[in-house]
């Protein structure tokens, strides 16, 4: 367990997070489903990289609309991953190994079979129908009756028709997961509540879904108005209307006193659409309400902004773009807030294939993504599989694909936004959700990679023979052994979690390059983002400094002068400067 909370530098800011996703990290009972047994048993594993805590995506009672993403009861069990018996011996076995567990705190909305909605959308006088959104149907010339024109995140319209009621209920997500109504103080006591339950359980905190959804942009007449018009089509894109809404800190900062600052825990919001500025107000140790945001705006650079077809319709993703937005977050909010840093999880694409190279260089680039953003300020997040280098999935038709978003995507895409299946398709091998939720692989030698000894829910990576952790444990220079490197580093040099982050030839296309600075100590951090021989000119007076190699992805990087340096494809090399270099402003 990292070393404790103090004032100075809490648990939280030192640590390293691994995110399970456990419908597809270990099958212990070969039902072709991971569950609570199979994490149990790969502890050993997750000491063995080094990391402090586990993200647990959820584990709650579900009808598995959303994989577990629409819960049904939130202190209850799916029995598909196991019993609370099975997940208290997790937590134990977490807490022996220095491992804390932060679990996925998801009211923004809940299951359409959650007792609150089954009773609540029976009469408009029922206690639990105000838990929800509701509005009046419409009458249009276009036949459309919905109260608004808003799309759902996951296609088709964000309202559905309620008859016992005769009005529509807000769902932004699938119309199994109506939005909670944070605007009742009733049902914010309830999810304080559940919080406290599963805290005094001796969890260690929460990760919270879509956490700055949870306050809508109501009109001052109480409706939600039309999102703005991108095209001729009725239903407009409302996922960033739906963020950031005006009570969203006031809820926070009530839920930090009501329940956060009575526990030594680790709060992250997931937060699309926030800025920095929000970040930092979020984030703010005195007047904030979390400790550290997950922000999309490096998730969101290779989608067109502002496209009705939203993250398919895609682009190029140019460096000097993601590092200006990374620099900005980690110098808006050095000193005042704190970042989490991640380049994927089980909504994004494998980052070897995204940022990376997933062919002849997948190794020296999952290494050299991994020191690019580990050595970054804030708490580095790790998602299952990233660590072996995994990469995106040839997924060959539809039917391998599990994930609701993408099946709900290539059916509008195919039936109403005239997309060949072809295209739909390829759009999901580069940006699908199920790309990060295929089965973690064991072991080269067993079907299904070790996963499961029956058919899983999603069939395996077909490299799996290639990339497993088996393979990865026993060679030295793997990727999972460089992650391990990586985080054992940061538990020796102070300047990872607290020096100060000034970024390098911002405008070079090819290079990512950044200093760290703390006191009078100085590190360089060089990554190469091509899979070419990329020429490196440091600004004076960097080009004359001296310095000491910490860490490479290639075997012989030597110290001495800098000067003009050339990295490999690929190559990052981390230098401690033998003496603090004033930092040459980045040209
Ligand atoms: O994701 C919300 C969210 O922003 C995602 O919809 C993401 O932007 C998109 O899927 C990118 O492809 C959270 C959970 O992480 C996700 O798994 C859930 O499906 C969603 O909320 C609803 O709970
Ligand atoms: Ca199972």
């Amino acid at each position: 367990m990292a070393a404790g909370s103090s004032a100075a530098s809490p648990w939280w800011k030192e640590a390293v997070v691994y995110q399970v996703y456990p419908r597809s990290f270990c099958d212990s009972n070969g039902d072709g489903i991971g569950d609570l047994r199979g994490i149990t048993s790969k502890l050993d594993y997750l000491q063995g990289l080094g990391v402090d805590v586990v993200w647990l995506s959820p584990v709650y009672q579900s009808p598995n609309d959303d994989n577990g993403y629409d819960i049904s009861d939130y202190r209850a069990i799916l029995p598909e991953f196991g019993t609370m018996a099975d997940f208290d011996a997790m937590l134990a076995g977490m807490h022996a190994r220095g491992i804390r567990l932060v679990m996925d705190l998801v009211v923004n909305h809940c299951s359409d079979e959650h007792p609150w909605f089954v009773q609540g959308r029976t009469s408009r006088d029922n206690p639990y129908h105000d838990y929800f959104l509701w509005g009046a149907p419409v009458d249009r010339p276009n036949g459309r009756r919905e109260p608004n024109n808003w799309e759902s995140v996951f296609s088709g319209s964000a309202w559905e028709y309620n008859a016992p009621t005769g009005e529509y209920y807000l769902h932004m997500f699938t119309r199994k997961q109506p939005d909670l109504n944070w605007e009742n103080p009733r049902l914010r006591a309830e999810v304080y509540d559940l919080m406290r339950f599963w805290l005094d359980k001796g969890v260690d905190g929460f990760r919270m879904d879509v956490i700055n959804m949870i306050s809508k942009p109501y009109a001052p007449d109480g409706s939600l108005p039309d999102a703005p018009v991108r095209s001729d089509r009725f239903l407009q894109p409302a996922f960033a209307l739906s963020c950031n809404g005006p009570r969203v800190m006031e809820f926070l900062r009530e839920m930090r006193r009501e329940v956060l600052d009575h526990y030594d825990i680790l709060t992250v919001g997931e937060c699309p659409m926030i800025s920095p500025r929000q970040g930092r107000e979020m984030t703010d140790p005195q007047t904030g309400a979390l400790h550290m945001v997950f922000q999309f705006e490096h998730m969101d650079i290779d989608s067109v902004p502002g496209h009705p077809d939203g993250k398919w319709a895609m682009r190029p993703v140019e460096l000097p773009e993601l590092k200006a937005i990374l620099a900005r977050w980690q110098t808006d909010l050095h000193g005042q807030g704190w970042n989490s840093l991640y380049w994927c999880n089980h909504d994004q694409p494998r980052p070897v294939s995204r940022f990376g190279d997933d062919g002849g260089y997948r190794v020296e680039s999952a290494k050299m993504l991994a020191t690019c953003l580990h050595l970054m300020q804030g708490t580095p997040y790790v998602y299952q599989g990233e660590e072996l280098g995994m990469v995106n999935v040839p997924f060959e038709g539809i039917e391998a694909c599990r994930d609701v978003e993408t099946l709900n995507f290539f059916r509008a895409a195919t039936t109403e936004w005239g997309w060949p299946p072809d295209r739909a398709l390829a759009a999901i091998r580069a940006k699908g959700r199920d790309n990060a939720r295929v089965p973690m692989p064991w072991d080269p030698a067993a079907p299904h990679g070790g996963f499961t000894t029956a058919t899983p829910w999603i069939d395996a990576h077909p490299e799996f023979p290639r990339i497993n952790a088996a393979s990865a444990l026993a060679d030295p220079d793997s990727v999972y052994h460089y992650y391990r490197r990586l985080i054992a580093l940061r538990k020796q040099h102070p300047i990872i979690v607290h020096g100060r982050f000034d970024l390098l030839l911002g405008d070079h296309p090819d290079l990512f390059a950044y200093t760290r600075t703390m006191g009078d100590e100085c590190w360089l951090v060089l990554c190469n983002f091509r899979g070419t021989d990329t020429a490196c000119d440091l600004p004076h007076p960097l080009r004359t400094a001296t310095g000491d190699p910490v860490l490479c992805n290639y075997p012989d990087a030597a110290g001495g002068v800098l000067g003009p340096l050339t990295l490999r494809p690929y190559e990052c090399r981390v230098y401690r400067l033998r003496s603090a270099q004033p930092h040459a402003p980045s040209p």
